[in-house]
């Protein structure tokens, strides 16, 4: 077991390296460098975001030093302006920054959902983050700073999101929990104050109970006071300006249900952040941190040259003629109009094969075709083909900062090292592509030090991989209706007079620009395409090149959306592979495609670290729920891994429903490159729009100030939860890079991995009876079987966390667990005792065959509830619908009192009416219990938030607003009998904060004598209605 710990210990240190255009932000003595923050290209020009940009940058570097303890501000922070707005002299080049890699997104969904700020973040806990998105409305926008706080801190609540991989404090799905006796706000820290309340515009009541759970209904919102004594946590309100810390060990609420919590497995988020790579080797400064250094960049047009390895090996596996045909596809279907390409190739040394030319029309992109190269012979110099790539970049402008070189080779190169100073000097991007598998094994340093894409290609042919490398290399300009999308991309030995069929569904988002493109071995194949109309392409109308041995067919105009149906015969006397390849564009450009991003949580790795792949399908900024992932793993060995990616929630997918899918891969076989390619299939009405709902900074409802409740104006209704546009069916391909994996031992090693950490352990009580339910984890991770389950209670939360197996067990021996990521069900046998007010928490391991131990699930809460019993006639309340805005709260310093105890006699009081109301008001009061009596028999209610209490109804029913505002009521039935009611209400002991507590009694004049006030007398007060 022991083995076990460390090594999950170790995985969680070294997965920190993150992947596929990623972020280049460095933390350095204090100050970090390199931020980069884009404008999307659809934005129009407007100087007045610059200076928005800039004021948050610099009240965020103030609020972040202190946040962190002094550890970290923003040093050096480039904004990078698209290449629609115009240039001006202090406008500087990028380098290797580009919008798809950029730490901060500034841009407008196509679909309006609202401005939340968000960070697309989907790593484990302490990983990091893909990107911030701030609409341009809430960069502009000055009414949202009471929704969320000003634009600084919310940028560092959602820095830690992107940087430390912490999560959100509070839970939309989520706001409410039992702790002890007691309903709570999910949050942190417990002691962030505040009231609940249902409000409808500036009309706020008591909230309501759902009678089938016993918690609030869901238009219950807690609002928080204006002012706090709390300092945490950034995490949870950042908005609140006494909130300046995130929340630590001593401030963490580990019981909340909440993302936190359930990620990081009960750690404060401060602990995660301290421990983060960034603050490892960055102590506490005293110097104060300076003014960051913003610089403004002006994105530009491509500028790429292909550098081509041309040696001797490249006539092996038919890997010259492959590579026309690929870098043919990248030269005719997928480098943008308006960008600057050359081509050099390279066996011992190099040669420029064709200089700058501008793609403004298809004849330029047909010429650079032919000028490919298709001989190959010599050895490799790696760094001669680099340098006169260099040199063709600089044929423009003399410049080679924010150049692209896409290098290919299939060979090794001793001196390959001799560049990398000179290639880090330049300030251009390369990408790699490694062909075969004795490509140098440090090409990809190259695409490393500079952000660049990597990718490799097996010599099978059938995988396409030399193609979707290429496929794959477009512009990272954030211009998506400019973006070439791969939408097939497969390949299939043929015998003789066999057919190759399939179905490409081309959807609404795109159309333009598409090609379907054709390969083959020896012999040209016989090939139709329909349309969806049933109009047929026969191979005539297809563009044939017989030395690259490809035939394309271009659709002229906007395909039809719809399903197309290839049909290809291999008329060759022997068997050859065929691929096909289709590609096309944006139908509009004001509506983004629909896209995939593939990526592995690594690029390099050590056995046996498993690895995670990801796609996020999306459509804009919308997450595309629904669909149909695969995955193909290429391993060294030159065997491939099929893997479906989920969106459930389970294994290694953080959040379910969130359009990111992912899985776990852990069956490697060789040392070398595992080469990720992604297909996705969205079926009509299966597959649809969703909205982010993670790692968000929270719209605050509005605040409690003097009492009294202001709502922020109500959040503007998202367009539908579900699908604002049919997105219909559709397909894409993506290559999702490289990782290299080194240690990989031969043969079948040992089973290394445990089962996945179980993350959505639920409990319910139905009928007396205790029921689990999670997302079965596999015995390897996320896949096979688990062989049992361990599964202990406790009525102590903190037992669980902290002494699992001391806990009571609970008997599973009749639980076999299913396949990974199927449903389980389990009803608790032990006999255990449910009644009002029972909180019990269950935790779960599972176990694989060699005994390797899952982490331990989250911990569920079983709470029962009893629904309070509502009168058969329940009386027209006088403040029925309480504006509580229009409350007078007496406030009165109150030393804390854990209890007070109000007494009500029921002899002693006269009765004058039928019904009266006793309401007691008491913003602060966490808990409520009610002891009412009626002839001798003492009931006791664990008292929720509205439930009604009426002595004319037994068992007591109770109408309290949460935090407590009760409604008592006397009916005549209750007369005749000598009733005893005790109300008492909680403080929280351990904070030193006022409470205020209030009657409003609207008829009854003896209140104040029978209520023993205990040791709050201040705190009552009585009120009649109609007081203000
Ligand atoms: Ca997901
Ligand atoms: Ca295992």
């Amino acid at each position: 077991m022991k083995s076990i710990e460390v090594f999950l210990l170790t995985l969680e240190c070294l997965i920190s390296v993150y992947v596929a255009r990623c972020s280049e932000v460095k933390l350095v003595n204090n100050g970090y460098d390199n931020v980069v923050i884009a404008i999307n290209p659809e934005l129009p020009e407007d100087p007045n975001l610059i200076t928005k940009i800039e004021e948050m940058v610099n009240s965020a570097s103030s609020f972040l030093f202190s946040a962190t303890k002094h550890r970290a501000y923003y040093r050096d922070v480039k904004i990078l302006l698209p290449i629609t707005w115009s240039s001006k002299p202090n406008y500087q080049r990028p380098t290797t920054q580009s919008y798809e890699k950029a730490d901060v997104i500034i841009a407008n969904p196509h679909l309006n959902y609202g401005d939340d700020p968000y960070t697309l973040q989907y790593g484990r806990c302490g990983e990091k983050g893909r990107y911030i998105h701030f609409t341009s409305n809430f960069m502009l926008n000055d009414s949202l700073i009471p929704v969320y706080g000003p634009r600084g801190k919310v940028f560092v609540h959602e820095w830690a999101h992107l940087r430390w991989g912490v999560f959100d404090e509070y839970n939309e799905l989520v706001p409410f929990y039992v702790s002890g006796n007691e309903i709570k706000t999910t949050r942190c820290s417990n002691e962030i104050k505040g009231m609940t309340a249902s409000c409808t515009g500036d009309s706020c009541s008591p909230c309501s109970i759902d009678s089938s759970t016993g918690f609030p209904n869901s238009d219950c919102m807690f609002f928080p006071d204006k002012n706090q004594l709390s300092p945490a946590s950034i995490m949870y309100l950042q908005g609140l300006s006494e909130v300046v810390e995130f929340c630590d060990n001593k401030t963490h609420n580990p019981e909340a249900p909440n993302m936190q919590n359930k990620m990081c497995n009960y750690r404060s988020t401060w602990d995660v952040i301290s421990k983060s790579e960034d603050f490892r080797n960055n102590p506490p400064t005293n110097i104060s941190p300076p003014r960051p250094n913003i610089t403004l960049l002006h994105a530009k047009d491509r500028v790429l040259c292909l550098v081509l390895d041309t040696s001797g090996s490249m006539d092996m596996e038919g890997r010259i003629k492959r590579l026309t045909q690929a870098a043919g596809i990248f030269l005719l279907q997928i480098i943008e109009d308006q960008s600057k390409v050359g081509i050099v190739s390279f066996s011992y040394s190099a040669k420029a094969v064709s200089q700058l030319r501008t793609i403004d029309d298809g004849n330029i992109r047909k010429q650079l075709t032919d000028l490919l190269p298709t001989f190959a012979n010599g050895g490799t110099n790696i760094c001669a083909g680099v340098q006169a790539g260099l040199e063709v970049l600089r044929g423009d402008d003399n410049a080679t900062d924010g150049d692209e070189i896409v290098l290919l080779t299939d060979g090794e190169d001793s001196g390959i090292s001799s560049c990398f100073t000179a290639v880090e000097r330049s300030g251009s991007v390369i990408h790699t592509i490694a062909l075969g598998p004795d490509a140098d094994t440090d090409l990809e340093k190259l695409s490393n030090m500079t952000g660049g894409l990597q990718y490799s290609a097996t010599d099978k042919l059938d995988e396409n991989g030399l193609i979707d490398a290429f496929t794959g290399l477009v512009s990272g300009n954030g211009n998506m209706s400019q973006q070439s999308i791969q939408l097939e991309s497969s390949g299939k030995e043929i015998k003789n007079n066999n057919w190759f069929n399939g179905t490409v569904f081309i959807d609404k988002t795109i159309g333009n620009n598409t090609f379907f493109v054709i390969t083959w071995q020896t012999d040209m194949p016989l090939a139709f395409v329909h349309d969806p109309s049933g109009n047929t392409y026969h191979i005539q109308a297809f563009d044939i090149d017989t030395t690259t041995l490809t035939a394309r067919l271009n659709i002229t105009g906007t395909a039809q959306s719809g399903a197309w149906t290839y049909a290809i015969q291999n008329e060759a006397a022997a068997a050859q592979v065929i691929t096909i390849t289709v590609t096309s564009r944006a139908a509009d450009e004001k509506v983004p495609p629909v896209t995939v991003n593939a990526h592995i949580s690594q690029d390099t790795s050590d056995w046996p670290n498993p690895l995670v792949i990801f796609a996020e399908v999306s459509h804009g900024f919308l997450p595309v729920v629904g669909a149909e992932v695969k995955a193909t793993v290429e391993r060294p060995d030159g065997r491939s891994v099929d893997l479906d990616l989920l969106d459930d929630g389970s294994g290694s997918d953080a959040v379910r429903n969130d359009g990111v899918y992912s899985r776990y891969f852990t069956k490697f076989g060789g040392v070398g490159r595992y080469s990720i390619k992604v297909s996705v299939q969205g079926k009509d009405g299966v597959a649809r729009l969703t909205t982010r709902k993670q790692s968000r900074a929270m719209y605050i409802p509005g605040y409690v100030q003097n009492g009294l409740i202001q709502p922020n104006p109500a959040k503007p209704p998202i367009g539908g939860d579900d699908s604002q546009t049919q997105l219909g069916s559709f397909n894409r391909v993506k290559s999702g890079g490289i990782c290299f994996v080194s240690n990989v031992p031969p043969g079948s090693p040992q089973d290394a991995y445990p089962p996945s950490k179980i993350m959505d352990l639920k409990a319910t009580i139905a009928e007396n009876k205790i029921q689990l339910r999670w997302t079965a984890p596999g015995d390897d991770f996320d896949q096979g079987n688990a062989s049992y389950y361990e599964i202990r209670l406790s009525k102590s939360f903190s037992q669980l966390k902290d002494d699992f197996p001391n806990a009571q067990s609970v008997n599973t021996d009749h639980l076999t667990p299913k396949a990974a990521s199927s449903e389980e069900m389990f009803t608790v046998s032990e006999d255990i005792e449910l009644k009002n007010g029972t909180v019990i928490y269950f935790a779960i391991r599972a176990f694989d065959k060699v005994n390797l131990s899952s982490e331990l699930s989250n911990i569920a809460q079983a709470a029962l509830l009893l629904p309070p019993v509502i009168p058969s006639n329940p009386p027209t309340q006088p403040n029925s619908t309480i504006n509580i805005t229009g409350i007078l709260l007496i406030v009165g310093v109150v030393v804390i009192v854990v209890c007070l105890i109000i007494s009500i006699t029921r002899q002693a009081v006269k009765i004058n009416s039928a019904d009266i109301w006793y309401h007691l008001y008491c913003p602060d009061c966490l808990t409520v219990q009610v002891h009412a009596g009626l002839n001798g028999v003492i009931m006791v209610g664990f008292i929720d938030i509205s439930a009604k209490l009426s002595f004319a109804k037994f068992p007591v029913a109770v109408n309290v607003g949460w935090p407590l505002q009760m409604y008592l009521l006397y009916s005549q039935a209750a007369d005749n009998f000598p009733v005893k009611l005790q109300v008492w209400t909680e403080y929280d002991s351990k904070s030193n904060k006022e409470g205020r507590c209030q009657d409003d009694s609207n008829n009854n004049l003896h209140l104040y004598s029978i209520f023993n006030l205990g040791k709050c007398p201040k705190a009552l007060h009585k009120r009649h209605k109609g007081d203000s």
